[in-house]
């Protein structure tokens, strides 16, 4: 269930955090779980596996399906303090679009996870849940809030994916117009005005796609977390348009998500399969 007030602030800011949703003993089994998954696919399953850093984190790792693929972590995605609250803020008939498990990143520039010309119109939402403790200096994911929202979103579109996080690194040969990309606001990307989601395990927060987000300090192998995508029941053919366009793989659903026992993770991939989805095997 969402309360009025948290509807109101996920529509306006573009995201909602929920703390302590989930006990010690319980991210216990959870980062149990995800670790197991990981060191399996680091070792035996590379495939499953993308490489995903950058010069500071070139072992960076991005681990697709994950959260299919393990019992465990697949009750997350039907658990009631996540799975009503999505309810609430995406509607009845959502679908699964997929999860991530990443480990080793230290750091992201500012973007959002889909960009173009009227994607806020169709609300995809994306939870993470961080496996160790985070600060706005030490790898917690920033939010611009409201930034998923015309015509805010379309300004702060100089800020794409520009890799500048540390001014001192423009070389002072460079010319004007090169600072004004670079440093599109005048200051470095950690310290554009945002809002540091500082997490503890169990702690959970829930961002629309469209939202700027990115990190700054991370400490390592050791930052790690756990994303889930959902988005609302496509309703039209711009929709489908959309999801082909930057996540064809959610027509891929997992084939333990197709034929599982629980009617919420089948009903969040079944009309994917009314829309053509092929099964991933
Ligand atoms: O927490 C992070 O590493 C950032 C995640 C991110 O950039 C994303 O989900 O698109």
């Amino acid at each position: 269930m969402v309360e009025k007030g948290q509807l109101a602030h996920f529509e306006t800011f573009g995201f909602l955090v929920l703390r302590q949703v989930f006990s010690p003993e319980e991210m216990k089994d959870i980062i149990g779980a995800a670790d197991e998954m990981w060191e399996t696919a680091l070792t035996t399953n590379k495939k499953s596996v993308s490489f995903v850093g950058g010069e500071k984190d070139p072992g960076a790792t991005s681990f697709r399906y994950i959260v299919e693929r393990q019992p465990r972590l697949t009750k997350l995605a039907e658990d009631s303090r996540i799975y009503d609250v999505l309810k609430g803020l995406l509607g009845s008939g959502f679908i699964w679009a997929g999860s991530e498990g990443q480990r080793g990143r230290v750091s992201t520039s500012w973007h959002n996870d889909r960009p173009g010309k009227n994607q806020n119109k169709y609300t995809r939402i994306k939870v993470h849940f961080y496996i160790e403790p985070t600060t706005k200096t030490t790898g917690a994911l920033r939010v611009i809030p409201g930034s998923h929202r015309s015509p805010f979103h379309e300004s702060l579109e100089p800020l794409m994916n520009h890799h500048i996080e540390n001014n001192d690194s423009i070389n002072s040969d460079k010319n004007e117009i090169d600072r004004v990309h670079l440093l599109p606001f005048g200051e470095e990307g950690a310290d554009i005005p945002c809002f540091a989601f500082e997490s503890n395990p169990g702690d959970v927060i829930f961002f629309h796609q469209n939202l700027f987000h990115a990190v700054y300090g991370g400490l390592g192998e050791g930052r790690r977390y756990i994303a889930m995508k959902f988005a609302a029941q496509p309703t039209t053919d711009e929709h489908i348009q959309f999801i082909k366009a930057h996540t064809e793989y959610v027509f891929h659903p997992h084939e333990d998500f197709l034929n599982s026992n629980s009617p919420r993770i089948r009903g969040m991939v079944e009309n994917l399969e009314a829309l053509g989805a092929k099964v991933l095997k």
